[in-house]
């Protein structure tokens, strides 16, 4: 399913233009437009779910692959020292984007905390 307003919809769609570093059949990785660190990735699936807390068990499998993911984009985006996944969810979690994401964070620190 995919939201027509939704921004990262019309990243995933094509309309509006990203930094993308990977990019497969159900998740596009691309990076933040406002970056917080050396290396700050955002980790979308092209299906629209707003949060965490939309997720269903038919999402596991998407979750755990993402997961999988972050260590070897962080480390081909050049945090070789280590990095951060970070997933802000509803209001009281700084969510800004409700289309869910996770963030990974890396290189060379000091850089401010999500
Ligand atoms: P949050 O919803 O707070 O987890 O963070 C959303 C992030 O999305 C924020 O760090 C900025 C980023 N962002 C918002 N709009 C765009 C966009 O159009 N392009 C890109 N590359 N990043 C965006």
């Amino acid at each position: 399913m995919s939201d027509a307003d939704c921004i990262f919809c019309r990243i995933v769609r094509g309309e509006l233009p990203s930094k993308k570093a990977y990019e497969d059949d159900e998740l596009i990785v691309f990076h933040d437009i406002n970056p917080a660190a050396p290396v700050h990735l955002l980790m979308v699936p092209k299906e629209h779910f707003a949060t965490l807390a939309d997720a269903r068990a038919e999402h596991e499998r998407l979750l755990g692959k993402m997961l999988l993911l972050a260590p070897r984009l962080a480390r081909e985006q050049g945090a070789t020292n280590g990095f951060r996944v970070v997933a802000n969810n509803g209001p009281d979690g700084g969510q800004e984007v409700y289309h869910l994401h996770l963030h990974v964070l890396g290189g060379p620190r000091p850089w401010k905390r999500l």
